[in-house]
């Protein structure tokens, strides 16, 4: 039997013998490798925090103590010790395991998350609130290096130097956001981190080996004993233990789709096909070329939005500003208010995170900055934290902002030229996956509305913004339907959605929450309008989260298939 085998729940690690902690960390190692040759995940990241978890479980009691992992990407070696290691293999699929860290799956996730930078201030008001109702336990929050570019970490730091309720900050150092750290909080963690925590009023502990368990139970176990606030400083390898993750210079391995391993190198089954943030990486190749003024800002995206190789070409004009969305916003709106072009290239789920810059920075002041949202829609194996579901509902009251969609790749150069000719805040949201390229529908030069299917007298028409309309347009062939593209849902053509309202029947279908929408925006202007007409709704359920597994299976369920939108579209049809 292994020693993994023997492990069902934390006491279990407590049980083994020092010798043995070496072993198990070779064994969860071997899990975490295997698991995300299969079904894909975050392999470097959790490769990286193997012994640090094995420490933490041997001087912390979970639940009564509290682990909180930010992000918890890091944290398969955690799930395969509180007891889950039988379900390892249905980890981010369906039913399976969830991708991060969920207390509804374990009773030792002490908190869900999924965005980074969240950890101490969570770890503060559970420290507090243990404090406030007398209950036992310490709080540990563990904290990547590239989550303390996230100013979050710094007002939970703020807090936590001060709090009554004492925490805990353990940070696993690793050099490494998903790219390459940014920034000079990296260089002060290399340099200075000893004079930086205890001028804020922490205890400094290390910085220590994060691979030498023995060396990390010892300064756990200081940390654990101390009275005062602790920062615990361990350097660890993203990848260790894996060669073609420690090999892999621009991630360590940080997350993985399956992959293969042949002749001792790994093969990663990747199509070949180009996905949306890849043509628009390459659009941007050329509007840099083209136009001096334009730069481009990720938050620690630049592999996620395939900026990699523009970042090299540019690299003055190419900005990787950290875990940093609200900093990201607020710094386009400079670039633009100093004459610049800026374009914010941003995941749709990450953008929540500075709805407020969003507002007040770019927004109020009409600042013509060009967002590319990406991954909008549903996300898949990422699951509930990652879906880009709610960024409609939040920018579709900006005043004097577009939100626009393309249908095709070769919509994404004028969509991108519209959106910088217009001179005020401009969305551009495209979904995870890969692109369709053709344009076999011509455009209204006008309005930009099309009919992506038209119809002399469809009995139903249906309505989208974005690739969804692909989904329709099949929908249509064979049956006498008709499909709308609405092109700019706060500025939706008038005439097109007129004489849509005269077949008596719109399906409208959005892979976003349903309030907010596509939906909303049509029939508030129906009704401003005086027209009547029966409009149904196809998208995510108002109350309930869509979790992880496989996107296009999400969206049969939903409705959002092509068999689905027929099916609404003949339910809903005048007989
Ligand atoms: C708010 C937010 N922005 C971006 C991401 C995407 N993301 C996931 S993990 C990660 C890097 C985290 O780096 P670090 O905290 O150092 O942990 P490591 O992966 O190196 O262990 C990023 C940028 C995120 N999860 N949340």
């Amino acid at each position: 039997m292994s020693l993994l085998e023997r492990i069902a729940s934390p006491a279990d690690v407590r049980a083994l013998g020092v010798g043995e902690l070496p072993s198990l960390c070779a064994e969860l190692r071997e899990v975490i490798i295997t698991t995300c040759g299969s079904v894909g995940g975050h392999l470097g990241a959790s490769l990286g925090a193997v012994e640090l978890i094995v420490a933490l479980h041997r001087v912390f009691r979970t639940p009564v103590d509290r682990l909180v992992f930010d992000v918890g990407h890091q944290a398969y070696a955690h799930k395969l010790l509180t007891g889950r290691r039988d379900r390892m293999s249905t980890l981010r699929q369906v039913g399976g395991l969830a991708p991060f860290l969920d207390p509804s799956e374990s009773e030792h996730d002490a908190f869900g998350a999924g965005h980074a930078s969240t950890a101490i201030s969570i770890g503060v008001g559970l420290a507090e609130g243990l404090r406030l109702s007398q209950a036992p336990g310490q709080v540990v929050a563990i904290v990547g290096d590239g989550a303390l570019t996230g100013g979050e970490s710094f007002e939970g730091l703020n807090h936590a130097a001060v709090a009554s309720g004492r925490l805990i900050v353990v940070i696993n150092d690793n050099g490494m956001s998903i790219s390459a750290n940014v920034g000079a909080v990296a260089g002060m963690l290399r340099r200075d981190a000893r004079r930086f925590f205890e001028s804020l009023g922490f205890s400094y502990v290390g910085p220590v080996d994060g691979h030498d368990v023995g060396a990390l139970v010892d300064v756990l176990r200081q940390a654990k004993d101390s009275s005062k606030p602790v920062v615990v400083h361990a350097r660890t390898q993203k990848g260790r233990g894996f060669e073609p993750a420690e090999s892999d210079a621009t991630t360590r391995g940080h997350a993985m789709g399956p992959y293969e391993l042949r002749d001792g190198k790994l093969v990663r089954g990747r199509e070949g096909k180009t996905t949306w943030s890849e043509a628009f990486a390459v659009l941007l190749e050329s509007h840099l070329t083209k136009n001096p003024r334009a730069v481009v800002i990720t938050p620690a995206m630049l592999e996620g939005s395939s900026l990699s190789p523009l970042a090299a070409r540019f690299p003055q004009r190419v900005f990787d500003v950290g875990i940093a969305e609200q900093h990201a916003i607020t710094f386009a709106a400079g670039l633009a208010k100093a004459g610049l072009q800026p374009i914010v290239c941003i995941y749709s789920t990450f953008l929540q995170r500075a709805v407020d810059q969003l507002i007040h920075d770019v927004v109020l002041p009409r600042l013509p900055v060009v967002f590319a949202v990406d991954r909008a829609g549903l996300v898949g194996a990422d699951g509930a934290t990652h879906q880009g579901v709610f960024d409609l509902s939040f920018s579709r009251p900006l005043p004097g902002a577009s939100i626009t969609s393309p249908v095709f790749a070769d919509d994404l150069p004028e969509l991108l030229q519209a959106a910088v000719d217009r001179n005020a805040p401009a969305m551009i949201r495209f979904p995870r996956g890969v692109v369709t390229p053709s344009r076999p529908v011509e455009v209204d030069a006008a309005t930009r509305t099309r009919w992506l299917v038209s119809h002399d007298r469809p009995e139903a028409v249906f309505v989208t913004h974005g690739p969804l309309g692909l989904v329709a347009s099949e929908a249509c062939v064979g049956r006498p339907f008709a499909a709308l593209d609405v092109h700019d849902v706060n500025a939706i053509d008038r005439t097109m959605l007129r004489s849509a309202a005269e077949s008596g029947v719109m399906i409208v279908a959005e892979e976003v929450m349903p309030r907010g929408g596509v939906f909303g925006a049509v029939t508030e202007m129906l009704a401003l309008e005086g027209h009547s007409c029966s409009v149904r709704q196809v998208s995510l359920p108002a109350d309930a989260v869509v979790r992880h597994g496989e996107a296009r299976e999400q969206r049969k369920q939903l409705g959002l298939s092509v068999e689905g939108l027929v099916r609404a579209a003949e339910s809903a049809r005048k007989p």
